[in-house]
């Protein structure tokens, strides 16, 4: 096509705990498609720890750090690349705010999550937030790619 100039980008987008306990893995992927961004790599399973703090190493400190490992490690999650021209930010959009409780409606974090008043936001995803996040979430949670 004579005007894709600009790259792909991939982003690392996490189905969390909160997500697959509620049967909301196949909600969640239908809106990466159907915005049209493809899912290049995908990966049930659930996180330990020491993988969670690498993930999450910017966070370290503070006040939600220990439980959003906790919470993180309490099942299973699906991990996903997906592609597209500034899926980066296109898939932040999709997943709306942090909080759900001000995450717009139309959102995934709007639409389908709320305040549970746990020390540790529970919001359905995570979405990289930069192409130095997405190149180093992606190492963690796919090696070998
Ligand atoms: P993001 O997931 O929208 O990028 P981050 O600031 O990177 O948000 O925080 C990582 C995760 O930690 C959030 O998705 C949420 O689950 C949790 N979190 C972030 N800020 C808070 C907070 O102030 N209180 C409780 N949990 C939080
Ligand atoms: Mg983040």
């Amino acid at each position: 096509m004579s005007n894709s100039s600009t790259p792909a980008e991939r982003t690392l987008i996490l189905v969390k705990p909160d997500g697959v306990r509620r049967g909301l893995v196949g909600e969640v992927i239908r809106r990466i498609e159907s915005k049209g961004y493809k899912i290049v790599a995908l990966r049930m399973l659930t996180a330990d720890k020491d993988l969670l703090a690498n993930h999450y190493a910017e966070h370290q400190g503070k006040p939600f750090y220990e439980p959003l490992l906790e919470f993180m490690s309490s099942g299973p999650i699906v991990a996903m690349i997906a592609e597209g021209q500034r899926v980066i930010e296109g898939f932040r959009s999709l997943a709306g705010a942090t909080d759900p409780t001000l995450a717009s409606p139309g959102s995934i974090r709007g639409d389908l999550a709320r305040d549970q008043g746990t020390k540790v936001v529970q919001n359905i995803v995570h979405g990289s937030d930069s192409v130095e996040s997405a190149q180093r979430e992606i190492k963690i949670f796919f090696p070998n790619l």
